[in-house]
């Protein structure tokens, strides 16, 4: 019987498809994910990269940006990717791959693959992916902590603003497409990534950007410190995994009272820590 798993991760920005058995992964493959486009179209593009390993995976699972209950996916914020409300992604996956299938939050399934294999090991746990959006995952007692709602750790949503009935996003002032928003504003059209090598050249405005941003996402992983007082905070994402984040991070909590001022270690596993933990948790969960 085949060993390995076919894993999805489907983010705001980009889709992995990879080969997973136990922490290692086999084979990968990115292909971008087209905002514009549709689930099936996700699935689809990163079932074609997956076509070359069939018969050596027994069951799939997804990693998504957004949440998944009862197999259904839908989006939290639009704003990262706008999914349809309801989406039957298990079922998709077990039609098109003709295997169990089971699908989970993208964040959930990283805090997972840290806490199994990477820099959360034997520690009580969060994971925060800064990135397309701003996601979480909860390890507590040697358990991904699900919530009732199936998605707490979920940091990057709501907080109702005073001014504003509507709810606004926290990542919708903290994540990738913020950072590009605000470089378009000033003149700059680059992406966040863009952003992170111009302050690597020394270029002041990028540098006073990303400065202000680490001040923002200093304040939510205060509270997620102060909420939950975990042994360690995992910081993985794009962003989170850029150059010199961490130490931006540290610079701006370095007044932080202790009480509220985290652990800090970026993602041991980088951008396969989803993969990893979703593979573990197909093992156990798929149907
Ligand atoms: C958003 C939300 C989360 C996700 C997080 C990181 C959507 C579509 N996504 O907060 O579920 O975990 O972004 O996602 O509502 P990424 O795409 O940036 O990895």
């Amino acid at each position: 019987m085949a060993e390995s798993v076919l894993v999805l991760d489907v983010g705001g920005t980009k889709t992995l498809a990879a080969l997973v058995r136990g922490a290692e992964v086999l084979a990968e493959a990115r292909v971008p994910t087209d905002a514009t486009a549709s689930p099936d179209v996700w699935i689809d593009a990163a079932g074609r990269e997956a076509q070359a390993w069939a018969g050596r995976f027994d069951r799939v699972v997804a990693a998504v940006t957004g949440i998944v209950a009862d197999g259904r996916w839908s989006a939290l914020n639009p704003g990262t990717l706008a999914i349809p409300d309801g989406f039957p992604l298990e079922e998709r996956l077990r039609t098109r791959f003709c295997v169990p299938a089971v699908a989970l939050n993208d964040a959930q399934a990283a805090a997972w693959g840290e806490y199994r294999h990477g820099a959360g090991q034997g520690a009580d746990m969060v994971f925060v992916t800064v990135s397309t959006g701003v996601g979480g995952g909860i390890v507590l007692g040697g358990r991904l902590v699900r919530g009732r709602g199936g998605l707490a750790g979920h940091f990057g949503i709501a907080y109702p603003l005073p001014e504003d009935s509507a709810f606004a996003h926290v990542e919708d002032g903290i994540a990738g497409r913020w950072v590009a928003a605000e470089a378009a504003r000033e003149g700059h059209g680059l992406d966040a990534r863009g952003v992170f090598e111009a302050a690597g050249r020394g270029e002041a405005w990028a540098e006073a950007l990303l400065s202000r941003q680490a001040h923002r996402a200093s304040r939510l992983l205060a509270n997620i410190q102060l909420a939950i007082a975990p042994d360690v905070i995992v910081v993985g994402g794009g962003i989170g995994l850029a150059d010199g984040y961490l130490a931006r991070l540290e610079a701006a909590l370095a007044s932080t009272p202790p009480v509220r001022r985290p652990r800090l270690v970026a993602a041991a596993l980088g951008t396969r820590a989803g993969l990893v933990g979703a593979a573990d948790i197909a093992k156990q969960d798929a149907v």
